[in-house]
């Protein structure tokens, strides 16, 4: 037994290696994996099965299955069943690179969706049949109940829609996360549907473990490996200056009386400038904070530790290898600060706008009337998915977005005509922060969006043009709304894709 973490006898006999699991996974089977965002997703079984598919490849026979998740997993799932070409079917996000090429290639159906309706689309019937959950778990209780471990994304879902259970028992997880997570048993189907009695971040209103039918549990795999995550970029001058606006813009609203002088529940979205953004809270004047949002990165976990974030509630780390070696050395002391629950609960709409989260998300593109761009680049290479930004945009007290005004060292810009796919629709975005400064858009009508997305957010190398373009929209359009020139909207993309630069030949 791994350390005493299977505490129940009859489930203790189900143990066996992640070989023999795995072979109980049939070909064009769908499975519900564990995990988000690089944690908490089962690491065994997964790499298991890929060796299978790939022997029943090289002997010339078809074996793939669809794969449902939380989020992100780790290249022990997603990059090793892509790798032996073995996802037929994918969804909710991903940001395996080996998946995303696959994806982009054509080789492999992804379906991009918002994370808090994952579960709700399962529960209608609208995604089919679910054959297998494989759920990491850190410990198995006397009386069954499943301790999740570093994320609990839609477990809860998978384990009550799945005709069987395989479950992976991982002692690398602290035994200090059992009390952590917040599991809420009440939603229903309409017309049974209640409101969720949440009012505070820090709510807790479910139970401390799954629950799971022992007889639907077939198999039960030890492991000890870590989740695995990319350490985050150190902020550099361009996050640190996104930070600086942002910084100065919660003040002014603070100041203003449109905050409170903790702010309200904070939502901050993957990636390096959302890390540093938090990294920037913590020299911040505000010290009585709250976070409600989906995940917990490496610059919350030092805002808790500074006591000037009081709780964060989310459904799963997302940590650098440090932070994660920090957290499980001392989770005891966290668990009084940490809620994780469902993805349906932390990303819930009804919640969110009942809070007044300040969502703080990361953008692709986003065109000079406000419309972002999170996922697609060039209008069709998906990058990793829209994941929980849209749940939050919509729903929050203050939706705002953040990048850097250029990528690939210059040769795009962030700030474009037309973007070339839209996840987040004018109406969703209120504030553009780029390193150049920052766009207040609440109240404006979109050609006074343009007038100050270009002046505040747009890189100077291409300011001149995207004033150019909206001066002649505005002489050549069809309608007056929102200035189009359709034959010119996305030159800026094809001449990307033709010539490698936007820049202006
Ligand atoms: O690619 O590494 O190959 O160069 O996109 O960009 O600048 O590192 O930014 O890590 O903050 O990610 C929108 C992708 C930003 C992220 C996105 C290229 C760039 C690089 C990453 P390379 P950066 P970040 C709740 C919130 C959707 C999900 C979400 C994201 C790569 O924030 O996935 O918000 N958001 N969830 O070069 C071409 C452009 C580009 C571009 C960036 N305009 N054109 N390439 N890139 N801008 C949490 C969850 O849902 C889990």
């Amino acid at each position: 037994m791994t350390g005493g973490r299977i505490r129940n006898a009859a489930l203790a006999a189900r143990v066996m290696s992640a070989e023999d699991a795995a072979a109980l996974i049939l070909p064009g089977s769908t499975i519900g994996m564990s995990g988000f965002t690089g944690s908490g997703y089962p690491k065994a079984v997964p790499m298991a099965l890929a060796r299978r598919i790939e022997a029943e490849h090289a002997a010339g026979r078809p074996f793939k299955v669809s794969i449902w998740t939380g989020a992100s997993t780790g290249p022990e799932l997603d990059g090793a069943l892509a790798k032996a070409d073995g996802i037929e079917f994918r969804l909710p996000y991903n940001s395996d690179p080996v998946a995303r090429e696959k994806i982009n290639r054509g080789t492999m159906e992804y379906l991009d969706m918002h994370l808090s309706q994952v579960a709700p689309a399962a529960w209608q019937g609208f995604l089919g049949p679910l054959d297998t959950a494989v759920i990491e778990i850190s410990a198995i209780r006397e009386d069954g109940g499943l301790v999740p471990s570093s994320s609990v994304g839609n477990n809860k879902t998978w384990l009550d829609r799945a005709e069987r259970v395989i479950l992976e028992v991982n002692s690398w997880q602290s035994d200090a996360l059992e009390g952590m997570h917040d599991i809420y048993y009440g939603t229903a189907l309409p017309p049974h549907r209640v409101p969720i009695p949440l009012s505070r971040t820090d709510d807790r209103i479910g139970g401390p473990v799954l629950l799971c039918d022992p007889a639907k549990i077939v198999a039960i795999v030890e492991t000890a490996t870590p989740d695995r995550n990319a350490p985050f970029a150190g902020p550099d001058a361009t996050s640190k200056a996104i930070a600086g606006h942002l910084l100065e813009f919660l003040q002014h609203e603070v100041k203003k009386g449109r905050l409170p002088a903790g702010l309200l529940p904070l939502q901050s979205g993957v990636g390096n400038i959302a890390n540093a953004v938090m990294s920037g809270l913590l020299d911040s004047p505000f010290d009585t904070m709250t976070a409600y949002t989906e995940v917990i990165q490496d610059g919350m976990l030092d805002l808790l530790e500074s006591g000037k974030l009081h709780v964060a509630s989310a459904t799963a780390f997302s940590l650098s290898p440090d932070a994660a070696l920090k957290l499980n050395d001392r989770m005891a002391e966290f668990r009084g600060k940490i809620i994780l629950r469902p993805q349906e609960i932390s990303n819930h709409p009804e919640l969110i706008r009942r809070l007044g989260c300040i969502a703080m998300n990361g953008l692709i593109e986003a065109d000079i009337y406000g419309n972002v761009n999170s996922t697609q680049i060039m209008g069709s290479y998906i990058q990793n998915g829209i994941g929980g930004s849209g749940d939050f945009a919509r729903n929050a007290f203050i939706s705002i977005f953040m990048t850097p005004s250029t990528a690939k060292g210059g040769k795009i810009s962030s700030i474009v005509p037309h973007a070339s796919h839209v996840d987040h629709i004018t109406q969703d975005v209120q504030v553009i922060v780029t390193e150049r400064g920052l766009a207040d858009l609440r109240g404006l009508s979109p050609k006074q969006r343009a007038r100050v997305i270009i002046e505040n957010c747009a890189h100077p190398t291409y300011r001149d043009a995207l004033a150019d373009y909206f001066r002649r929209a505005i002489v050549g359009s069809y309608g007056q709304q929102s200035p189009t020139l359709l034959n010119e909207a996305l030159s800026w993309h094809q001449r990307y894709v033709e010539t490698g630069s936007m820049l202006p030949r």
